[in-house]
């Protein structure tokens, strides 16, 4: 993730990185993870109401998170929502256009993200 306001680049590193079939809604599964930007899919790090391990991937039309309403139709995005989010890269975070990884908060207001990358390596 690029910090909106510096630039600054941070990484979220995970050993193993699954989702489940379609009939399971593509549920993510990370672990080992590693990086400078603290780990915000975990639920020891974000609470598990806000961790995105475990939960099944959400679509403004398809509403698979643990809210009364839709995370993906409020923030505009597809993602592995929960109760919503203490990460999302593909968000409008507030619909002013930007990322976020929450736990970069201490270093950037609202942890804005101006790019973000998500790379898999097959093992
Ligand atoms: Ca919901």
């Amino acid at each position: 993730m690029q910090l909106y306001t510096s630039g600054e680049w941070f990484n979220a590193n995970y050993a193993t990185f699954f989702i489940d079939a379609e009939s399971s809604y593509y549920a993510l599964h990370v672990s080992g993870y590693t990086g400078n930007a603290m780990d915000a899919f975990s639920a020891a790090v974000v609470g598990s109401q806000y961790s995105a391990n475990g939960m099944n991937f959400s679509t403004p039309d398809a509403d698979h998170d643990t809210t009364e309403g839709s995370c993906a139709l409020s923030y505009g995005a597809g993602w592995w929502f929960n109760n919503c989010w203490w990460s999302c890269l593909t968000c409008y975070y507030n619909k002013m256009n930007y990322m976020a990884w929450y736990t970069l908060v201490n270093k950037e207001l609202h942890a804005r993200a101006r790019a973000s990358r998500m790379m898999i390596r097959s093992t």
